[in-house]
């Protein structure tokens, strides 16, 4: 048997995404609450208002102009606003996840719930009984919750007010938002994350349009905050509760070289360093790699580091690696090379993979790839926290009258990503869990459509913001469930 007794099989969902209920119960506004809805051709907007009234809007990862203020305006939708509700759903959902087996779920806490602006004094009290009371309820299943501190939300007050993550001030603010929460759930939850998927700053910044010099230094002055936070939050962690475990989550999009040409190969082991091992030689072995320099000289960055921030980092390594993984892409220098179609598309088209409806390279063996290299690397447990098939789902009617979806292509992608994590593991891979994205259906973070459906559980929500927001199992329901019972062993 490949898998480990205890392996932590579950599905992961992110606050913005589902738990709509963006304006109750005291809850601040944060900057996923201002984007609008894209397509797979058309990039999602962060809406904004300058200080002399004009209105605006930039694609996603570009940055908003100086002076200017997050702000929801008219004629836009904002599909996080309401998500799935899973805010006034979570009992019926937990309740189908407990049936599919989940011995983890993967959730996050949205910063602005429970500080509305990020610099109150005291705590909501709202949110965190909302989240007391999801974690009970998962203790009621016997399910552990996994639980990211921040997965693309921070309060708008702290970007707006304080230059977000490009100011070192913000590291006390999530310094304080983390004791708050490791101290207020201890005994609920064991396992914790901090920033989702960090290394997007650096990654996906110019692939909508060349990023300036200026840009490259604020991405990395906001990754090094960041890693300064993280390392705090790690050393808290363990002085709350020594049985905490803290990971860092890495976006894990695997690169290959498209030729054997010298050129592609070294631009693309510089890829990796820069967008793969730049944030998790930080975080897991507590200082920069050597390259960072040279990816510094090459914009020019000059970073503001104190001599307590590098001592913070040695001491706040992370105790295990996650990340997320949906797709490999290729490294060219070769300016002819073909791309796939899709506005989240990274790199060039390989010629022996097919991709998703939204241009994403479909790559098992890649996930085998990068589990071997990154435990090799870092010698720490892995876990993949996220991974599955956006695609598009008919809702028809089953065998018995139910409503039901057949998703035998999200079967056939998993079962196959399945199959190398246990090769992985035969290797010697300490893997340690596995929680499939979006395991209910939600908004994509990518486009903001609800057609890009992950889940196990199809919602009744549309792109345009109706539906009964009832929930079905789709036929992807019953083969988790039967792939959990059997540990990974019948996965037919
Ligand atoms: P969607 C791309 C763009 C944005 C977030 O993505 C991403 C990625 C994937 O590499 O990362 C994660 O919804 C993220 C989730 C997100 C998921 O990928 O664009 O952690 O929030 O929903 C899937 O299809």
């Amino acid at each position: 048997m490949a898998f480990p007794e205890g392996f932590l099989w579950g599905g992961a969902t992110a606050a913005n995404q589902c738990e709509g209920a963006w304006d109750v119960d005291g809850r601040g506004p944060a900057e996923t609450d201002m984007l609008t809805g894209g397509t797979v051709d058309t990039p999602r907007m962060l809406t904004y208002r300058m200080p002399d009234g004009t209105e605006g809007a930039v694609p996603q990862w570009d940055g908003l102009p100086k002076g200017a203020k997050l702000a929801v305006l008219d004629g836009y939708l904002y599909p996080n606003h309401d998500g799935i509700d899973f805010y006034h759903h979570y009992k019926e959902d937990i309740a189908l996840f407990a049936e599919m087996g989940f011995k983890q779920y993967r959730m996050s806490i949205s910063w602005s719930r429970i500080y509305p602006k990020g610099i109150e004094d005291e705590p909501n009290q709202a949110g965190l009984d909302f989240y007391r009371n999801v974690f009970l309820e998962l203790q009621k299943y016997g399910i552990e919750p996994l639980v990211t501190m921040w997965h693309f939300d921070t309060p708008n007050y702290i970007e707006e007010e304080l230059g977000g993550w490009e100011n070192h001030d913000t590291i006390a603010l999530f310094d304080k938002y983390a004791k708050t929460i490791l101290t207020e759930y201890k005994g609920l939850v064991k396992n914790w994350l901090t920033f989702n998927e960090i290394n997007n700053t650096i990654s996906f910044l110019g692939m909508m349009a060349p990023a300036t010099d200026e840009q490259f230094q604020g991405a990395y002055q906001h990754l090094h905050n960041k890693f300064v936070a993280s390392a705090h939050a790690v050393k808290m962690a363990h002085e709350i509760d020594p049985s905490y475990k803290v990971g860092c989550m890495i976006c894990g999009i695997v690169d290959y070289p498209l030729t054997p040409d010298p050129d592609d190969v070294i631009a693309n082991r510089y890829m990796w360093e820069k967008s793969l091992f730049y944030c998790g030689d930080v975080q897991c072995k507590g200082k920069y790699g050597t390259y960072a320099k040279r990816l510094w000289d090459e914009h020019n960055v000059k970073l503001e580091i104190t001599d307590q921030d590098l001592k913070d980092l040695a001491e706040g390594p992370v105790d295990f690696y996650t990340f997320s993984y949906y797709q490999s892409a290729c490294v060219t220098t070769h300016t002819d090379a073909e791309t796939t179609k899709g506005n989240m598309t990274i790199g060039a088209k390989n010629p022996y993979l097919t991709a998703s409806d939204w241009g994403w390279q479909i790559d098992p063996k890649g996930l085998r790839y990068f589990l071997e290299l990154i435990y090799d690397r870092y010698e720490k447990p892995l876990m993949v926290v996220e991974n599955g098939l956006g695609a598009y789902d008919d809702l028809v009617e089953g065998e018995y009258g139910e409503m039901t979806v057949h998703d035998q292509y999200r079967i056939d992608y998993l079962r196959e990503h399945v199959k190398e994590m246990e090769i992985a593991i035969e290797h010697g891979v300490d893997l340690i869990g596995y929680t499939t994205w979006g395991c209910i259906d939600l908004v994509s973070a990518g486009t903001g459509e609800m057609r890009k459906r992950y889940g196990f559980i199809y919602v009744d929500k549309n792109d345009d913001g109706t539906g009964s927001y009832a929930r079905y199992k789709k036929d992807s329901f019953a083969w988790y469930k039967k792939v959990i019972a059997s540990n990974g062993e019948d996965i037919a």
